[in-house]
């Protein structure tokens, strides 16, 4: 499921109210995304959509509190908030090109000075406006913040939205595809499955492995009779030494956490359940997809 080359990261749109974040993310969604229900993997992530390629995936996450609030924001709330901006691979600050400045985007590139994130500056609605309206936009935006990109796009008609994709793409780390390909959309299951292999890991190991492991789906499918669910889960470690401590004697820890999670996936899916498990060790990336739960992922 990765390669050298795979690229992968979370990217967060902010910008005011009905700039066109979701007009946005429903056209990458046309193509290729599926947004998240909203069931429980939603409700825990904040991840409002998932757009995988040959060789990428970029994770869509709501950043609450980022908005100027109708009323003072509680310091827990701004914490997550500036948090998950120094968490994310890249930020896209969304503004409506009709409106140009306001005090919403003043609030906004205030919370944004804190973080050394790439922020890219999405100028939407362009079909709006005349080109030499803007150009005066990009001088005045330029002005306020050191944009690493700035890249005007029409959101409903699409213009530019492929490139606005490629230069994501070009600031995203080398890492892993985080979710399948044909995404969690219809399958919310598919996120508890590995939450209840996450907990036996941590369950059956005891101190001895860290809170941050993680667990990625590789595959989730119905074979034969279609009576039983085929499901391929990979437990992600940062040192070869808890490799080694959740394997066990002879792959004994493995096995045994194995069937403890197939017990209650079983139960979980009502139906029989097939579950293969593999360990590997990855040093950096799921330590940051463990902080992004950590800062406010969780309700
Ligand atoms: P959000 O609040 O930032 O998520 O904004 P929405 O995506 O809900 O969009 C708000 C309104 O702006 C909707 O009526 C959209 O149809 C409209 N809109 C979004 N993008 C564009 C665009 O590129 N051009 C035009 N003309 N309208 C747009
Ligand atoms: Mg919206
Ligand atoms: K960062």
């Amino acid at each position: 499921m990765t390669n050298n080359n795979f690229k992968s990261g979370f990217v967060s749109i902010i910008g005011r109210p009905n700039v066109g974040k979701s007009t946005f993310l429903n056209h990458v969604i046309g193509q290729k995304i599926a947004i998240m229900s909203d069931k429980p993997q939603t409700t825990r992530n904040k991840i409002q959509g998932v757009y995988t390629e040959n060789n990428a995936q970029v994770v869509f996450i709501d950043t609450p509190g980022i908005h100027k609030p109708k009323h003072k924001l509680g310091d827990f709330m701004m914490k997550v908030a500036q948090n998950t901006l120094k968490e994310v691979d890249i930020v896209l600050f969304m503004i409506n090109a009709e409106e140009g400045y306001g005090r919403g985007d003043e609030f906004i590139i205030e919370r944004l000075q804190t973080t050394n994130t790439p922020v890219f500056l999405v100028i939407n609605k362009i079909d709006q406006i005349h080109p030499d309206q803007l150009f005066l936009l990009i001088d005045q935006y330029k002005n306020l913040y050191d944009f690493k990109e700035i890249v005007p796009i029409s959101a409903l008609q699409g213009n530019n939205v492929e490139t606005l994709l490629k230069q994501i793409k070009a600031y995203l780390p080398e890492g892993p595809q985080y979710y399948p390909a044909d995404q969690v959309t219809d399958h919310p299951e598919r996120f508890i499955v590995t939450e209840l292999i996450r907990e036996k890991a941590l369950h059956l190991t005891r101190e001895e492995i860290p809170h941050s492991i993680a667990v990625v789906m590789d595959s989730m499918e119905k074979r034969g009779d279609g009576n039983t669910v085929y499901i391929g889960a990979t437990i992600i470690v940062e040192r070869d030494s808890q490799k080694g401590i959740i394997i066990g004697k002879k792959g004994s820890m493995l096995k045994e956490i194995g069937q403890r999670a197939r017990g209650d996936i079983e139960a979980l899916l009502g139906s029989k359940v097939f579950l293969e498990l593999w360990v590997k060790v990855q040093k950096d990336w799921r330590n940051r997809m463990t902080q992004l739960r950590d800062f406010g992922f969780n309700e």
